[in-house]
Order: structure tokens, then sequence, then C-alpha cells
């Protein structure tokens, strides 16, 4: 076979080298003028004294050969050990953190204490080892926070690290895939017919569409904008036994896909300032365990949503204590922090992660589809398994929020293996429940190339 050819060539080239270097034998037989061979070269010194070298030498080599099998085998069992001891207190971690779930007792309550305790001991220590990263981290936050969105330049910022997801295993049937990409060709080369079919879009009318509760007197300062209130039949209603503010009322809307009972995602406004407890009382009700932010928080000096999670350590709204316990910068565009929660009534605690895109503007597009989808793809791999719905939210939460929805409902259908996808039946369906989902043309052009974009990313990752 291959490796014995692979030998056999070496032990050639090493006979000639054998021959150049050996102190018996001190003329060369490379490459020379005369075209002198080994042969030749074997003729002039006699076939014994040739033959009594190359023999000691093969066994030299065999020895040498064994050294090397005896060196790979140690190398071998010195990584192994090193990568089990790793996975043993990978696994650890990992059994502590599920034990955070749902566990009320006081052990939980113990490890929760403890992890935090940790946390803070990593971040005094970080202080202190590497002020560099803290600064670079808080400017970073800073500048998300007031200027419109990422400023710092990533070579800043020392967390930083861009591997992209590889798209994940679906059963997407493949008539249907090559459909919907001739489909979206030829969709996005006719204006026309897009142009017609948004016009469409624009005319529906969602039925029943009513919004006498966020219209209400006592609810209306409760909305960031007055084009997206909640439908009184799609709504989030707050538990009235934790209520603070005397309202069951938030502008959320619950977006069903298949299952009529449990909302996938649940669209929601940016929170108000006023509207922040509510905000971590609906996280805390729904379940959620991750949040997707599609707004820096203010864009050309206007506000776009409220600074809801604490900077640094925790904060208590309410009675939910929200501790930020890390903050991941991924690349310019997104970054992800996660936090613990805990309910201070009942003492259960719940770990939310927040993906936070920061480069999507009001009325506009992300700057490119396949950033957009390696962020879904990521928020995807965290929410795997879940039965809770994700909380997406932007600024009014029906523009981008709209968007992202459409876009990961029709390829989670597509890797379902659903065989038909109409995209503007499912946007319409989004529309019935919350009103202005999907805000512009340009935002409804770019959901479809994502899914053109991500249909094609899937063909290509199949077996040819
Ligand atoms: C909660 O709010 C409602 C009004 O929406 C009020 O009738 C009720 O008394 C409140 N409950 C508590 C415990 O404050
Ligand atoms: C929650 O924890 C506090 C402090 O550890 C304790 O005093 C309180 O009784 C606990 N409450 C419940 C409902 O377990
Ligand atoms: C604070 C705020 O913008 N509130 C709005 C809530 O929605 C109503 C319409 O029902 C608007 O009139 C308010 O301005």
């Amino acid at each position: 076979g291959d490796v014995r050819f692979h030998f056999m060539v070496n032990l050639g080239d090493l006979k000639h080298f054998i021959l150049v270097l050996g102190p018996a034998l001190t003329f060369r037989v490379g490459h020379n003028p005369k075209n002198v061979t080994t042969a030749d070269v074997v003729q002039v010194a006699g076939e014994s004294s040739l033959h009594f070298f190359l023999s000691h030498m093969m066994i030299l080599l065999t020895a040498l050969h064994f050294l090397c099998m005896l060196f790979i085998l140690v190398a071998l069992a010195v990584s192994a050990t090193f990568f089990c001891v790793r996975q043993r207190s990978h696994l650890r971690m990992k059994e502590k953190l599920a034990s955070l779930g749902t566990d009320t007792s006081t052990d939980a309550t113990a490890t929760y204490q403890e992890l935090c305790r940790q946390r803070m001991a990593i971040r005094t220590s970080e202080r202190v080892e590497r002020p560099e990263t803290l600064r670079h981290s808080r400017l970073n936050s800073v500048s998300s926070q007031f200027s419109d969105g990422p400023a710092a330049s990533p070579s800043t910022r020392s967390s930083t690290s861009s591997w992209c997801e590889e798209p994940v295993p679906s059963n997407m049937d493949i008539s249907t895939g090559h459909m919907i990409l001739s489909y979206m060709e030829d969709h996005l080369k006719n204006k026309n017919r897009l142009e017609r079919e948004w016009e469409a879009l624009c005319s529906y009318q969602a039925e029943p569409s009513t919004c006498s509760v966020g219209q209400g007197e006592q609810n209306s300062k409760r909305n960031r904008s007055d084009a997206v209130v909640v439908y009184d039949h799609s709504r989030i209603t707050l538990k009235a036994e934790n209520n603070h503010s005397n309202s069951d009322y938030i502008n959320a809307s619950p977006i069903m896909d298949h299952d009529p009972r449990n909302p996938t995602y649940i669209a929601s406004q940016g929170p108000l300032p006023s509207t922040v407890t509510d905000f971590w009382q609906m996280v805390w009700e729904s379940g959620c365990v991750v949040i997707v932010m599609l707004t820096p928080l203010s864009e050309n000096g206007v506000k776009q949503c409220h600074h809801y999670w604490p900077d640094e350590g925790s904060d208590v709204y309410h009675i939910y204590e929200v501790n930020l316990v890390s903050e991941h910068i991924w690349c310019e565009d997104f970054l992800v922090r996660s936090f613990y929660l805990k309910n201070l009534q009942t003492n259960e605690t719940r770990t939310v992660t927040q993906f936070h895109y920061l480069s999507w503007m009001d009325r506009g597009m992300p700057t490119s589809a396949r950033t957009l989808l390696d962020f879904r793809r990521k928020v995807n791999k965290c929410y795997r398994g879940r039965s809770c719905p994700i909380i997406v939210h932007c600024s009014d939460g029906a523009g981008r929020s709209g968007t992202y929805i459409l876009i990961d409902m029709v390829l989670n259908r597509m890797a379902k293996g659903a065989k038909e996808i109409d995209i503007a039946a499912t946007l319409e369906h989004l529309r019935d429940q919350r009103a202005g989902m999907v805000q512009t043309k340009e935002q409804f052009e770019f959901a479809l190339t994502a899914v053109a974009e991500e249909v094609n990313a899937i063909l290509k990752a199949l077996p040819q």
C-alpha cells in the first residue's frame, strides 16, 4: 500500500544518505555530472563491504524506528490523560450549572452564591492582571450605549473571537431547497413581482385587530410607539400576584408557529425605563432562557431601548435579581451576555443568555445576511432542545424583530422537512399576531435573501 511505498522511498533516500556520509565510503552518489549510479558505486566499492555496511545500518534504522514508536506512544498517553482531566472538570462545571436549573433547594442557592463569588473573584483578578481587558469591555459597553452601535475598532477589543457556526444538520427536503432557491432567484431579479407582493402585504388587514387594552389611558405610557400596540387577543399578560404596577400589561406579543398553545417567540418592544421590571417579570414568567436583542441602545442620539441589565455585578428589579456573569464579544456586529436571574421571593434561579446584535439600525437592514445567519445559528445552538419561547426585541418589537422571526420561522420549517414554504403567507401569519411585523420592503427583501443564502449553504454542505 501507500505507507509501504513511502517507507521504501525513504529507505532508498537513506541509502544515498548513508553512502554520502558513511565513514567507510567517501564518494558521492547524489546528482553528479558524470551520472554515476548506485549500481556503479556498488561495483566499485565491492559488494561484500557494501552489504556489511548496509546490514549494520538496517539494524540501526530498526532501532531508530522502535524509538520513534515509543516516543509517539508516550506522547499519546500524556495527551489522553490531559484530555480526561479537562473533560472531567468541564463535566463537573456542567453538572453544577445544570443543577441550577429549577432546583430550589438550599443546595442550589449555595451553588448559585458560590458561582457568583467565583465570578466576582475572576472579575477582581481580571482587574489586577489584565486592566486592558476590563477597560476595553467597559469602553465597548459605554460606546454601544451612547453612540450608534459599536465604535471601538475590532483590534482594540481583547476578547474578540470570530469563528462561524456551520449550518446545522438539517432534514431539509433537497428538492424543496432547490425549488426555494430558483423561486428566490426569480423573485430577486423580478423587482416588479417583489413590489406587487409587498403592496399586497401592506394592504393585508389582520382580523381581529382591536388594541383597547394597550390604548387604555393607564397603559399608553407603557408603549414605546403608537404604531405598534399589542392586539387584545394576542398579548402577554403579567401575573397579578407579582404586579407592582397594578397592571398586567406589557407591549409584547406571543408568536405561535405550529403549536397553538405554546408560543415559539415573544416579540417585545425594547423596555422603557418604566417597564424594565415588567420585562424581567415577563422573562421570568415565560420561562425564557434566550433573549435576542436586535437594536443598539441609541441611534443618532435617539433612545431605542433602555439599558435593562446591570453593566457590572447585579441589580434588583422588584423581586428579580439580575447578575451579569459574562460578556463575550463575538465580532464587530454582535456580542453575547449571560445572566443569572434570581427570583428573590422563591429563591429560584435561572441562566439567561442575551444575544445582542449591535449594528442593525431602525427601519434598516443588517450589514450582511451572512453575519445575521451566523448570529441566528449561535442563538439556536444555545436554545436547542428547549421548549420555552425566545424573547425577540428591537425598539418597537416589530420591524427588525419581525424580520428576524420571519427568517428563523421559515428556516426552522424547512429544517423540519416542510414541502411547501410560502414566505408572504408566513408574514401574514405573523401580522395576525402583532402589528407592523417587518416594516419596509427592503427588510422583506432582506428576509428573502437571507433564507436563500442559508438554503444555499445547507445544500452545499450536503454530501453530493
Ligand atoms: C394587580 O393589578 C390589578 C389591576 O390590573 C388590580 O386589580 C389588582 O388588585 C392588583 N393586584 C395586586 C396584588 O396588587
Ligand atoms: C430564601 O433565602 C433566604 C436567605 O437564604 C431565606 O431567608 C428565605 O427563607 C428563603 N426563601 C424561600 C422561599 O426559600
Ligand atoms: C410613551 C408612549 O410613547 N406612549 C404611547 C403609547 O401608545 C399610545 C397609543 O395608544 C400613544 O398615544 C402613546 O404616545
